[in-house]
Parts: C-alpha cells; sequence; structure tokens
C-alpha cells in the first residue's frame, strides 16, 4: 500500500480541486477528489470571489478525500495543504469572521493606484525594496485603495486567500512567505515586511499575520470542522501556497539544468526562470520583470502573460451570444487557420479587466499579411491569440536570459493545464528554437501533496529531492523546434 495519503487543495480562478495525493515508493499519484467551479462575480459593487461557496466546496472535497484514502487502505489523511492564486486577501474580524467581500485582483478598485503610490515611494525605491513588478492589482495597491480597513476593532487582520482558508481549517493566522512576495510589500529578502510601503498605503503593520514557511505546519483541524467531515484533526501544512510556487516546484528539471526555464500556464502565463537570487536592476524593473519567493527560498524571475485568459473570455464571450464552442474543436480549427495574419500584445494590462474579450481582441489585432483587417472567425482568432504567446515567450525568455546574464537555456518546460495545448507547445518551440517539454499539467497540486510529502519524511530533503519525485511520477511530451 501508499505510505502516506494527503490532500491538497487548489483554488484556481475558473476552477478549484481538492486532489488525494498517494505518495508511495519515490512517486506521486494524484486522485481527483473534487472538482469545483470558481468565478468572478460583482458583489457589493466590486468583482469578487464567492469564498463562502468556496469553503463549502473545499469542505465537501476534503471529507471526499478523507474516504478516497481509506478506499485506499489508508487510516486517512496524513495532512492538508492549501494554495490559490497570489494577491487576493480577506479581511477578518477578532474572532477570526469575515468582514466583507473577498474583492478579486481584476476589479477596477486599483485604476491609477500605483501611480499614485508611486508619487510617495517612487517606483525605482519600490522594486529596489521588494524585487516585485509594479502591477495594478499587487496586494499593496489594492491596500491602498481599501475603504474599509480604518475603524476595524483591534484584533483584526488581512490574509491572503490560502491563508484564509488556513485560518478556516485550523483558527491559526500566519502569512505563507511565497505568497507574501506577491504583495508588493515584502522585504526581497524575504526577512520581513518593507515598512516604508505599508506606510504609503496606509497599512498597519499589525493587520498582518506573523511569516510562515513551505513545510512547516500551521495547526491542526478544529475538533468541531474534524468530527464534521469525518477527517480526525489532522495537521495542515504550509506550502507554496502562491499556486505558481507550488506548480514551479514542479516542474521535472534536472539539477544540471540550472537556471530552469519554465512557463507555468493556466489562466495567466508565467514565463521566465527559476534563480538563487532576486534581479533588482533598473533593467529588470523597466522591463516589467519580477522576482517572487519559491519554495526553498528560489526565486522566480518572470513576466506575467494574459495566457488562457484570452481564450477562456472569448468564449466565454461566443457562448454569452449564443454560439456553442469548446475548446478542443476551437484548438483544432485553429490549427488549420492561416498562419501570421494577426498579432496582440498579450502582455497589455488592457486584457487584464473581463467582458466581451473576443470584440477586444479583435480590435487590437494589428494585421501581419494578408487581405482581412481582422481576425473574423473564432478559429482565426484564437490563431492569433497563439501566435502571439508563442513569440511574445520568445521575447520575454530572450529578455529575461539577458537581465539574468543567463545564457538562453536548452528547453523549455511549460507545465499547468496549458501545457495540453500542443499547438501552442510547437508555436512555442518553432518561436524560440529550443525544445519544449510539456508536463505535467497537474502541477500545482503535484507542488503542493510534495511539500506535504517531505514535511512527512515521504519525500528526502536533499535538494533535487522533489523534483526527483516528480520525473518518476509523469509522462512528458516533447517538443522539438520545426525549420
Ligand atoms: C496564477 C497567479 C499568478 C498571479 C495571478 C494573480 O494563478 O497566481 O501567479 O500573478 O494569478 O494572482
Amino acid at each position: 500500500g501508499a505510505s502516506v495519503a494527503v490532500a491538497a487543495v487548489d483554488l484556481g480562478a475558473t476552477s478549484g480541486r481538492v486532489m488525494l495525493g498517494l505518495v508511495e515508493d519515490g512517486r506521486i499519484s494524484l486522485l481527483p477528489a473534487h472538482r469545483f467551479e470558481n468565478r468572478l462575480e460583482q458583489r457589493d459593487g466590486h468583482l469578487s470571489w464567492d469564498i463562502g461557496a468556496l469553503w463549502a466546496e473545499i469542505r465537501h472535497g476534503l471529507a471526499q478525500a478523507s474516504v478516497l484514502a481509506r478506499d485506499q487502505g489508508l487510516p486517512g489523511l496524513s495532512s492538508i495543504g492549501v494554495d490559490s492564486w497570489a494577491v487576493d486577501y480577506g479581511i477578518v474580524g477578532p474572532g477570526g469572521e469575515q468582514a466583507g467581500e473577498v474583492i478579486a485582483y481584476r476589479d477596477h478598485r486599483t485604476d491609477g493606484v500605483a501611480d499614485a503610490l508611486a508619487a510617495r515611494v517612487p517606483r525605482e525605491r519600490q522594486f529596489a525594496l521588494t524585487g516585485i513588478a509594479q502591477q495594478p492589482f499587487n496586494t499593496l495597491y489594492q491596500l491602498a485603495a481599501e475603504d474599509r480597513l480604518t475603524g476595524l476593532p483591534a484584533g483584526s487582520g488581512v490574509l491572503l486567500v490560502p491563508d484564509l482558508v488556513g485560518l478556516l481549517l485550523t483558527g491559526e493566522r500566519r502569512t505563507e512567505r511565497t505568497n507574501a512576495s506577491t504583495t508588493g510589500a515584502l522585504l526581497a529578502s524575504g526577512d520581513g515586511w518593507a515598512s516604508e510601503l505599508l506606510d504609503a498605503a496606509g497599512v498597519d503593520p499589525a493587520l498582518l499575520a506573523p511569516l510562515i514557511a513551505p513545510g512547516e505546519q500551521l495547526g491542526t483541524v478544529r475538533p468541531g470542522l474534524a468530527r464534521e467531515l469525518g477527517i480526525g484533526e489532522v495537521p495542515v501544512v504550509a506550502v507554496g501556497s502562491h499556486d505558481t510556487a507550488s506548480a514551479v516546484l514542479a516542474v521535472p528539471a534536472r539539477e544540471e539544468d540550472a537556471p530552469v526555464a519554465f512557463i507555468s500556464s493556466g489562466t495567466w502565463s508565467l514565463i521566465g526562470l527559476e534563480l538563487r537570487a532576486p534581479v533588482l536592476d533598473e533593467a529588470a524593473r523597466e522591463a516589467g520583470f519580477t522576482n517572487e519567493g519559491g519554495v526553498d527560498g528560489t526565486v522566480r524571475f518572470l513576466k506575467n502573460v494574459s495566457g488562457m485568459w484570452l481564450v477562456s473570455e472569448a468564449i466565454r464571450q461566443w457562448e454569452e451570444d449564443g454560439a456553442r464552442v469548446e475548446l478542443e474543436g476551437l484548438l483544432a480549427a485553429a490549427a488549420h487557420a492561416p498562419a501570421d495574419r494577426f498579432r496582440i500584445d498579450p502582455t497589455d494590462p488592457a486584457f487584464l479587466a473581463p467582458g466581451r474579450m473576443a470584440d477586444r481582441v479583435r480590435a487590437a489585432a494589428t494585421v501581419l499579411s494578408g487581405d482581412d483587417r481582422f481576425p473574423s472567425t473564432p478559429a482565426e482568432l484564437v490563431r492569433c491569440i497563439l501566435e502571439s504567446l508563442a513569440e511574445t515567450y520568445r521575447d520575454e525568455l530572450t529578455a529575461a536570459c539577458r537581465l539574468a546574464r543567463a545564457p538562453l537555456p536548452r528547453r523549455l518546460h511549460v507545465v499547468g493545464g496549458g501545457s495540453l495545448n500542443a499547438l501552442l507547445n510547437q508555436l512555442t518551440a518553432d518561436a524560440l528554437g529550443v525544445e519544449v517539454v510539456a508536463g505535467p499539467m497537474e502541477a500545482t497540486a503535484l507542488g503542493n501533496v510534495a511539500v506535504q510529502a517531505r514535511a512527512l519524511g515521504a519525500i528526502g530533503q536533499e535538494p533535487g529531492g522533489i523534483r526527483a519525485v516528480i520525473r518518476e511520477s509523469t509522462e512528458l511530451e516533447v517538443f522539438a523546434p520545426r525549420g
């Protein structure tokens, strides 16, 4: 039988899941316990997440995961770990009760806020302190736009989404380090908050819970909840709670491949290099790169590129308009659409907000060749998005290597749901002239499970230990560059 069973709660912008991770003989296998939808909604005047609904799905998923573990002949779950998208937070009162909605990072409340804050702390200084790219949605700017922080009772707090789930599970309040880095208020060294930035945003540092690192135990499931779910008072272990941190931990690279080049491909495409130290030069800031905190003190030097969001939002528009569209058919049609007709810039913040995405992409497309003024069919529009993504990957990976003074790597690892997109993988290999290694698709859940398994002693502590287990656990597909 398997040696341990752990539950990974993984919340994405469009869907969430609870996975059972079985770790045995140096391999991880994942069994889906529960999948559910997540979506943006206008609530209380802002684009928000329905945390109450997510919490109900998580509880159901954990109960299911425990049943699945017992079906495998195991006593139950040995631990639980939680990750989600970054930057968003909830406000909690002194007793841990949620105070107001969890507003989503794509909401318009941060429009102009980064500029206003830059008037108090120059952009150069912010970057030198934190190494974080100044995206409009950084937690720091969301907090600066926040009108709910004044007059909070003593003992209130601000918790990032996975930490909020951790509080609901255990009653403990911590700020997990990898996700803390995405706030734009953590020092690049990771050694605490940049108080100068919190001041400028009007945030009382007492609102922020103490830091916790992946692998440390947050607490145990509250007795009442454990009884309700039938799961026992199991430990909740901090993982790379930023989904991208967990995903990049599960890149199946070898130690000698350093610096590892990756794309974590989901709603966003996060493209860059895994480094030992941040790149804090002005040139990196000007190029829009960020230095996010990874598991085991690694740094993800990367660029945020709108990824499959562009496609999923376009599909949402076509469906609203009454068309029946499914991704697979659309990608097959896009593979046969004429090449190199149109381009967009998938790093343009104009694509951040939801709504009428097909219209917006069409209006933004520039003409490369042919007689048409814009992409007119869904297949042409998707082809335009994918070719633009592949070219952007080429440009951004080249820039990352230049800025980090690293050679262009021999292979690029693509992980996450987007790694299933064979057309995009091939276009990327062709644009870069390097091999693209696709998979694992469930990188985030694997990274989450792996940190728990290591904390339990089921994976060794040696450097590269987790990635060796990931390589044993997954099938990869290689795309060689053509031409
Ligand atoms: C991916 C991700 C990105 C982050 C964006 C917003 O799911 O976590 O890493 O930049 O969502 O949180």
